[in-house]
């Protein structure tokens, strides 16, 4: 709730400068495609994430440039990048010097509440933005999912709960996130993939996302049908993170 709080008053700051955002580059990633590209088809998004909530700093020495390099040189399908500032440390320049020197698909990884959003993050060179299903009326859903793909993006859609799940199937996202950490209490287990991945049409790519960093666990989403994973913390705590990506 806090962090939906201080998004509004962003996003009100937004509005008032806006003088339109500068046309970028025609040419995307499909998230949804590279995801198809890893091993037996099993993608790895892999996440820049300085701090969190949860955990508060997790790396001190944070280049998010070389890190995004390290996980494409190790193998990963694509960058997940944190660009709210406030809470995680992250930052939208981020995306930008990211997108200069590697070529994966990059994930806006953000509080998405506004259209206004979706044209920033077009403008700074995502492909891919995230939607958080837990803040967003299923109206606003729909409509923001549609205006992303209208701009050319594509949209992880995050669920955690039973409850989540119509409305997300409803909204046609590209991919489906299930994420294993509850916004509220930071309590992160793997029974809410176990649970929730029986529920999805297999039509609809799905990741696993938080507090993965085994082999064993990878190798078990995937026999339940997952389309890959996205993983932050347990990279972000390796020496050197491309040492964290093993198949
Ligand atoms: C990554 P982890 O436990 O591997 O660092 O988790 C990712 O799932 C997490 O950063 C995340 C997130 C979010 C961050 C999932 N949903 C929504 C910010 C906003």
């Amino acid at each position: 709730e806090r962090i939906l709080e201080e998004k509004k008053k962003e996003v009100e700051q937004l509005k008032q400068r806006r003088d339109a955002f500068p046309e970028t580059r025609a040419v995307r990633r499909s998230l949804s495609q590279a995801l198809k590209e890893g091993p037996q088809q099993f993608g790895l998004i892999a996440e820049v994430k300085k701090a969190s909530p949860s955990k508060g700093l997790i790396r001190a020495d944070f280049d998010p440039t070389a890190i995004a390099c390290r996980y494409a040189s190790a193998g990963a399908q694509a960058v997940s990048v944190l660009t709210d500032k406030t809470f995680f440390q992250g930052d939208l320049s981020y995306l930008t010097s990211i997108r200069k020197v590697v070529d994966l698909p990059l994930l806006r990884k953000d509080f998405i509440i506004d259209r206004i959003q979706i044209d920033e993050s077009v403008a700074f060179g995502a492909d891919a933005i995230l939607l958080i299903a837990a803040a967003l009326e299923q109206k606003q859903l729909t409509d923001l999912c549609r205006y992303a793909q209208k701009r050319g993006l594509e949209v992880l859609l995050e669920i955690h709960t039973e409850e989540e799940l119509a409305p997300a199937i409803e909204a046609q996202p590209d991919v489906i996130g299930i994420n294993n950490r509850n916004l509220h209490t930071f309590d992160v287990s793997l029974d809410v993939t176990r649970r929730l991945i029986r529920h999805i049409p297999q039509t609809i790519p799905v990741v696993s996302e938080s507090g993965i960093s085994t082999p064993e666990v990878m190798q078990e989403l995937q026999t339940l049908g997952l389309s890959g994973v996205l993983v932050g913390e347990f990279l972000m705590r390796q020496e050197d993170v491309a040492d964290g990506i093993h198949y």
